[in-house]
């Protein structure tokens, strides 16, 4: 079992038991001219996890580990969106409104796919979700179950809300949570830097945070 240098303390895992999670890397958070950027953010603070990312998800593919995608997006008749996420902001072109790469957020829109960077391979569940978490009216949990997962290693965006909101919520549920800090982003560096440190806060009261690097080199151990 690879024991690898995390925050608050070593991180133990099972490369059978564990699965590497990617959060939301989609176009419409990533790419100029998505929805985020339309919003005046700079993805340029989220883009510089692709690279880290894609790096760790090539390892966790060749070490044989479980890989999980989700991504944030709605119905087309958007059935599954509150009106209070879609009144929120008031914004003049918000979720299911036609913006730069097609309708805001909502499922087969190409602004809702993952970027082509990260694409999901054959194989790998692609997770739906209505919600900034991954478990909430979603199959994140039966999978996670029929597999035999233990541990998630998570990635993606943005740090402070789906990766925070869906780490939460695994915790909860009992399961051990590393989030890389290097394969994470968010539009407010500080609040990157805050989510990471509550993270590991009170002995790791949600779980662990470490660099790409130190799991890499885990899955290259024997142990
Ligand atoms: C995610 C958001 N994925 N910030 N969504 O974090 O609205």
């Amino acid at each position: 079992m690879p024991a690898i240098s995390a925050q608050p303390y070593p991180f133990a895992f099972e490369r059978a038991t564990t699965a590497l999670l990617l959060i939301d890397m989609q176009r419409d958070f990533l790419e100029p001219g998505g929805f985020g950027a339309a919003l005046g953010n700079d993805v340029g603070l989220l883009r510089r996890a692709i690279g880290p990312a894609r790096t760790m998800l090539e390892a966790a593919r060749a070490a044989g580990m479980l890989v999980i995608h989700t991504r944030e997006g709605h119905r087309p008749d958007l059935s599954d969106l509150p009106p209070a996420k879609k009144r929120r902001g008031g914004l003049a072109c918000g979720i299911g409104d036609a913006g730069p790469m097609g309708r805001i957020l909502v499922r087969g829109e190409a602004g809702h796919a993952i970027i082509p960077e990260l694409a999901p391979c054959a194989g790998e569940p692609v997770i739906d979700k209505p919600g900034k978490g991954a478990f909430f009216a979603t199959d994140l949990g039966a999978i996670l179950k029929h597999r035999g997962i233990a541990s998630l290693i998570v990635a993606g965006v943005t740090t402070e809300v789906c990766v925070h909101t869906t780490v939460r919520e695994a915790n909860d549920r009992g399961y051990e949570c590393l989030v890389l800090e290097d394969c994470t982003g968010s539009y407010f560096p500080r609040f990157h830097e805050a989510a990471l440190a509550m993270i590991a806060a009170q002995g790791g009261i949600f779980g662990w945070v470490a660099g790409s690097g130190a799991v890499i080199a885990g899955l290259a151990s024997p142990g």
